[in-house]
């Protein structure tokens, strides 16, 4: 009979699915009220011979049916565990927030100084960048403004209050600075674009004291304004996404360039509130460039008899809101979320020339 009962139990705890049905068998066997409790309560009733037989019996019985519950009990938690792994399992590759990845958006400016920087990247051009507050030499001197000039005032500087060495710093009136502090630090061929913040003491509907610039400069022994026309050309097609385009070069002034030039491209204007680049026969004026001084390579410690260079540059903001249609300059300064969300970018949309520049 007790062997019997043996197997039985033996097989009911091995049957159990849980902990709790192995909870059951325990108190129904082996509690206060269980089966082999009571079987051994009765051992005090035996005779002493009945006594010897049966109580090493039922000690084994419930040593081994102990046993057998606490090796099931084991094999259960371990069960439990790997179940609740699986589960619980997290991927912390995840974003935090559902959703973040495509509501954040990427400020109209950032993205058309990616789209600038892929095209000329794409060139073989390098990016360089330099400090927003300069000396009165790299904004002005270098630059082939002379002391008391008036286009030192053109440029509505912002001054700061002079140093201890009585030196009054500015705040970059343009990014030509970073190419006199490249033109000392490398030797030619350099070929670089600087895109980055300028400022001006001037705030209309049309301009902001902070604005953002892209310059370039070339330099090399045989840089030509043939070379100038086409990086300028296959930079307006490739900005603009169009195949073909008509550019327009009529003389101008810059200090720092001779000859100077500004620089039209073709435009549609018949349709009221859009602009398209590459048909009609209008014209809109996008950039400045020319041939650099002779005086501002000296300043960049070449020799002009030896080398000579292009630059050209032109006003992010500007070319944004024209590429764009975005009507109103200061609304880029405003932080308004709305507006982000109606002209932002989804932050995935890296431009690439392969990939498309503003198709994302
Ligand atoms: C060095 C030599 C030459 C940079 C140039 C322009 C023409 C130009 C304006 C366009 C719109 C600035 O934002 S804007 O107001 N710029 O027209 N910039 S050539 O020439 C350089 C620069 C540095 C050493």
């Amino acid at each position: 009979m007790s062997e019997a009962l043996e197997n039985e139990l033996l097989s009911a705890v091995d049957a159990a699915g849980d902990e709790a049905a192995l909870e059951a068998i325990r108190i129904a066997e082996l509690g206060k009220k269980g089966r082999i409790s009571e079987m051994m309560k009765g051992l005090g009733k035996m005779s002493p011979e009945e006594r010897k037989e049966a109580g090493p019996r039922l000690n084994g019985l419930r040593d081994r049916v102990q046993a057998a519950i606490a090796a099931k009990r084991e094999v259960l938690a371990e069960a439990a565990t790997a179940a609740r792994l699986i589960a619980e399992r997290l991927d912390v590759t995840l974003p935090v927030r559902q959703g973040a990845a495509s509501r954040g958006r990427i400020h109209p400016i950032s993205q058309v100084i990616d789209e600038i920087t892929a095209i000329f990247a794409d060139m073989g051009f390098a990016i360089a960048e330099g400090p927003d507050i300069e000396t009165d030499y790299y904004n002005f001197t270098a630059l082939n403004f002379p002391e008391g000039h008036p286009a030192r005032e053109m440029h509505d500087t912002f001054f700061l209050a002079p140093d201890d060495k009585g030196e009054r710093k500015v705040l970059r009136t343009h990014t030509s600075p970073v190419q006199i502090r490249t033109m000392e630090a490398q030797e030619p061929p350099i070929r670089i674009v600087i895109p980055g913040k300028t400022y001006r003491q001037d705030s209309d509907a049309t301009h902001t004291p902070m604005f953002h610039q892209v310059e370039g400069l070339v330099v090399d022994k045989t840089a030509t304004i043939a070379n100038m026309k086409w990086v300028l050309e296959e930079f307006c097609k490739a900005f603009f996404e169009v195949p073909q385009l008509n550019m327009r070069f009529r003389p101008s002034f810059f200090p720092f360039t001779e000859p100077s030039m500004e620089v039209d491209i073709q435009c549609d204007r018949s349709k009221p509130g859009e602009v398209r680049f590459g048909e009609g026969s209008d014209w809109m004026e996008i950039l400045g460039c020319g041939m650099v001084h002779p005086n501002v390579l000296r300043a960049g410690g070449l020799d002009p008899d030896v080398y000579q260079g292009f630059a050209w540059g032109m006003g992010i903001d500007r070319i944004a809101m024209l590429k764009y249609g975005m009507p109103d300059l200061r609304a880029f300064f405003d932080a308004d979320v709305r507006w982000l969300e109606h002209y932002g970018f989804r932050p995935l949309d890296v431009p690439t020339l392969f990939g498309g520049l503003s198709q994302g």
